[in-house]
C-alpha cells in the first residue's frame, strides 16, 4: 500500500530472475476535506482500499502486507484503543498557530531532533490538539502516525515505526522518543520505542503485516537501490525531497538555518534532505487555470519562463489561490497557459537548483548527478529542465521508487533477502534509468 496526499494504491509485488517486479492494481483518487472546521482524511476510504489489498494479497499468492503514507500525520486512541475522531490533515491551518507559539522551543528542538522546522510537523499537531482542547491529552491514552494506525485498525497491533517517527520533530538524534521535546509539545513519552523497518507484524486475513519504511520517502530512498556518494536524491511527488544518505545526523545552526532535516532511512542510517514544495504548486495551478490537457503534455508546452519564484516561501502552505499567490509573489502574471507551464516548471526547478551547493556545504561532499523518482521523474520537460538547471546529470527512475523500496522492505522482512545489502543489490537491478545530461554552455 502507497498512499500519497492526493492518491492511495496497492500493488502485488514478487522477485522474479534476481529483480522484483510489481504491478499497480487499484488505485484511487483521494484527499482531506473540511468536516467540522478542520481538514480531515477519509481514513475509511482508505482503511477500504487497505482491506482490498489484503483480499486481493490472498486471492493472488502474497504472503505480507506493507503500508507506506505521507509523513506526521496520526489518529489518536481512547484506553480502549477505539479511534478518537479523524485523522486531521498536516495542512490545517490550526498547525500554523501551534507553530508560531513553539517559536521559542526552536533552536533547542532543532538541536534535539535534527528535525526541520515546519508547521505540520507532528509536535505542531500535538500542540495544536491540546491547544484546542486540554482535557483531550488524558482522554487520548495513545496515538500512532498513519501507516501504524491503519496497520492496528486491520491487524489489532501497535506500533511506532522508526522512520515515520522520525517525521514528528519528537524523536531524539538517538533514534529514541526525546521526552524534552514531548515536554515542550505537552503530551507525555510514548511508551512503546520506535522500531527499525524490516520485520514482520500483525496478522491481516492469510497475510502478516510487514513493517516496511512507512513514511513514503524512506521508501522511495530505499528503492533508488544503492546510491552513489556522489549521487543526490530526489523524489518527486505532491513534495520534492532533495537530499543525501548519511550515517549521523547533521544537526549544527548551519543546517538549522537552512532547514535540512534528518529523517531515517529503512537500514537507522539519516535521509539529510529537505522539502520542497513540489507538484503540489504545479497541479493546484493546473487545476485553477482548468488547463484543459493532463499536467505532463501541459508542462510539454511550456515556454522558458521569464520570472520564477522561490517556493520556499511560506504562502505556498495550503493558499486560497495558488495563481493568485504566484503572481502576487513574481510581481507579474504569466499571459498564456504556455508561460504558466514554463513559470511552474522553472520555479520548481530553480527552487531545486539552490540546494546541492548547500548539501556540498553541510556534508563536505561533492555531488555530481541527481537520481530522481516519483512522478516527476517521468517528465521529460521536468527531467531536462533540471539537469539544465542544476548542472548535473539526472538520472531518472524509478517513477514508482517508493512502491520499489516498500516491496523491497517486505522481501527483507520475510526472509527473501538476508541482509540490507542483497535487498539494496536487487532493487538496483530492478529499475530502469534514463539519463539526462546538462547542455554545456
Ligand atoms: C511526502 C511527505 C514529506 C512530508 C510530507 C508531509 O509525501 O511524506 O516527506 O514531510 O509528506
Amino acid at each position: 500500500m502507497d498512499l500519497g496526499a492526493t492518491s492511495g494504491r496497492f500493488a502485488l509485488g514478487n522477485y522474479q530472475e534476481g529483480r522484483i517486479k510489481f504491478e499497480v492494481v487499484e488505485q484511487i483518487p483521494h484527499g482531506a476535506t473540511e468536516r467540522n472546521g478542520r481538514l480531515e482524511w477519509d481514513l475509511d476510504l482508505l482503511l477500504s482500499l487497505c482491506r482490498r489489498a489484503a483480499d486481493y494479497g490472498a486471492a493472488n499468492g502474497a504472503q505480507t502486507l506493507g503500508i507506506d503514507s505521507w509523513g506526521v500525520d496520526h489518529g489518536f486512541l481512547d484506553a480502549d484503543g477505539n479511534l478518537l475522531g479523524a485523522p486531521v490533515c498536516y495542512r490545517d491551518l490550526s498547525h500554523l498557530d501551534a507553530f508560531e507559539a513553539l517559536r521559542p522551543h526552536r533552536e533547542r528542538l532543532y538541536a534535539l531532533t535534527g528535525i526541520q522546522h515546519q508547521p505540520f510537523n507532528t509536535i505542531c499537531q500535538l500542540y495544536a490538539r491540546r491547544a484546542e482542547d486540554p482535557m483531550f491529552v488524558s482522554s487520548a491514552k495513545d496515538w500512532m502516525i498513519f501507516p501504524d494506525l491503519l496497520g492496528y485498525l486491520l491487524s489489532g497491533e501497535r506500533n511506532h515505526e522508526l522512520t515515520q517517527a522520525s517525521t514528528t520533530q519528537l524523536l531524539g538524534l538517538d533514534g529514541q522518543w526525546s521526552a524534552e521535546a514531548f515536554e515542550i509539545a505537552g503530551w507525555p513519552t510514548p511508551e512503546r520505542v520506535a522500531h527499525q523497518p524490516g520485520s514482520l507484524g500483525g496478522q491481516v486475513g492469510g497475510l502478516r503485516i510487514a513493517h516496511v519504511g512507512s513514511h513514503d520517502t524512506a521508501s522511495a530512498v530505499a528503492g533508488f537501490g544503492v546510491l552513489g556518494a556522489d549521487q543526490i536524491f530526489l523524489n518527486v511527488g505532491t513534495w520534492s525531497l532533495v537530499g543525501c544518505v548519511i550515517p549521523q545526523p547533521i544537526a549544527t545552526p548551519e543546517a538549522e538555518r537552512l532547514n535540512f532535516t534528518n529523517e531515517r532511512t529503512i537500514d537507522g542510517q539519516v535521509r539529510f534532505l529537505r522539502n520542497v514544495p513540489g507538484f503540489y504548486v504545479i497541479n493546484r495551478i493546473h487545476e485553477e487555470l482548468r488547463v484543459g490537457k493532463p499536467v505532463p503534455e501541459w508542462l510539454a508546452s511550456a515556454t522558458l519562463p521569464e520570472e520564477t519564484v522561490d517556493l520556499l516561501h511560506p504562502d505556498f502552505f495550503n493558499p486560497d489561490s495558488m495563481v493568485e499567490t504566484c503572481a502576487a509573489l513574481a510581481g507579474r502574471r504569466p499571459r498564456s497557459i504556455e508561460e504558466w507551464a514554463g513559470f511552474a516548471l522553472g520555479s520548481l526547478t530553480a527552487t531545486l537548483a539552490k540546494l546541492p551547493g548547500d548539501l556540498e556545504r553541510l556534508t563536505g561532499r561533492k555531488f555530481n548527478s541527481i537520481r530522481v523518482g516519483g512522478g516527476g521523474s517521468q517528465s521529460v520537460a521536468f527531467c531536462g529542465a533540471l539537469a539544465q538547471a542544476t548542472g548535473l546529470t539526472v538520472h531518472a527512475g524509478p517513477a514508482e521508487a517508493t512502491v520499489l523500496g516498500n516491496v523491497g522492505v517486505q522481501f527483507l522482512a520475510s526472509g527473501v533477502f538476508g541482509s540490507h545489502a542483497e535487498m539494496f543489490a536487487a532493487i538496483s537491478r530492478s529499475a530502469d534509468v534514463s539519463v539526462y545530461a546538462p547542455n554545456r554552455r
